[in-house]
């Protein structure tokens, strides 16, 4: 019998796999937590900074996987390159080292920023992974060669994802680069315009969040004889452009208008690539997107619109 602790099960990962982890297991084997008060039955506040309080949990719920979703990503990295390093580097160590000595199965994220300027714009598995001009790449890229010596060295069972921009509209992402494609639609729904942050030929990986989900459980319920890659695996849903997901969009709303001034979000989409490799992830483990640009666009306008007609749920910027 598993069961799971949730780190950073607020964000807008952990507050979609949280209720698919708890359909898949049960709620009372699903414990959340983050750095933020919620009043929730089997949630815990947690700062993952401090290794003493992720033991008091593992302890007292006998925990024995953790998802650590916990992590400030690209652009609020680099206004807060400290943190993003306390945080996303700092939290890792206390999660593999208690893995170590309470044997837990951990998943972790890595993300497309852990490939950097000198990386081919289409990313094999196997490639140049320098991320020089970010922190928040630094700490992906060192994160997963750790995962991947915790695994060699001390046998932890960790896996890990090159998560693409996700784009879902329950909870719309914040302090990203990738964020704009979930913004572009959402504000394409509710205000008929948007004024893009990138460049509208700024090629980037994405997922949607129904794929980054079931993706996220796939691994972790792979045989571990068939996890190769202990680093972290290349996965995308597809590979677009601001300017295509403008026209996607304006097949659904004709009057649609989208406007670009790049800003500093666009020094850090400039080092990613335009499109991952990820044929590892589907020969291992059998991983199959299945949202394309269209059908993510559908899913995304009706969700939204749906959310909007609901007066209990309110999506604020
Ligand atoms: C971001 O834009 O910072 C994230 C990511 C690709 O890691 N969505």
């Amino acid at each position: 019998m598993e069961k799971i602790l949730v780190i950073g099960a607020l964000g807008q990962i952990g507050s979609e796999l949280v209720p698919a982890l708890r359909a898949k297991h049960g709620a009372e084997n699903v414990i959340t937590s983050d750095n933020k008060e919620h009043k929730e039955h089997h949630f815990r506040f947690l700062d993952a900074t401090k290794k003493a309080d992720i033991e008091g949990i593992i302890k007292d719920e006998k925990i024995t996987t953790i998802y650590h979703l916990a992590g400030i990503i690209s652009k609020k990295g680099e206004q807060e390159p400290l943190l993003a390093r306390d945080v996303n580097l700092g939290s890792l160590f206390n999660v593999l080292d208690l893995a170590r000595e309470y044997q837990l199965r951990i998943f972790w994220p890595s993300s497309i920023a852990a490939f950097g300027k000198t990386t081919p714009k289409s990313a094999a598995q196997h490639t140049i992974t320098e991320p020089v001009e970010t922190f928040y790449g630094a700490t992906k890229i060192a994160g997963e060669l750790f995962c991947a010596n915790y695994h060699r060295k001390f046998g932890v069972d960790v896996r890990s994802l090159r998560y693409p921009g996700i784009i879902s509209y329950k909870q719309l992402p914040l302090g990203g680069t990738t964020d704009y494609a979930a913004w572009m639609i959402h504000d394409a729904v509710t205000k008929g315009s948007f004024d893009c942050f990138l460049r509208e030929d700024t090629r980037l990986p994405l997922m949607y969040m129904d794929d980054c989900v079931r993706a996220t459980i796939e691994l972790m319920d792979a045989d571990a004889s068939k996890i190769n890659i202990r680093t972290s695996y290349n996965i995308q849903g597809f590979s677009c452009s601001p300017k295509e997901l403008e026209w996607q969009i304006k097949k659904l709303i004709p009057g649609f208008t989208a406007t670009y001034t790049p800003d500093d979000h666009q020094d850090i989409a400039d080092n990613w690539p335009s499109y991952v490799i990820d044929d590892d992830a589907r020969k291992d483990w059998g991983w199959r997107p299945q949202f394309d640009i269209r059908t993510m666009t559908v899913a995304m306008i009706d969700g939204i619109r749906k959310q909007l007609e609901s007066s209990a749920e309110k999506i604020v910027r």
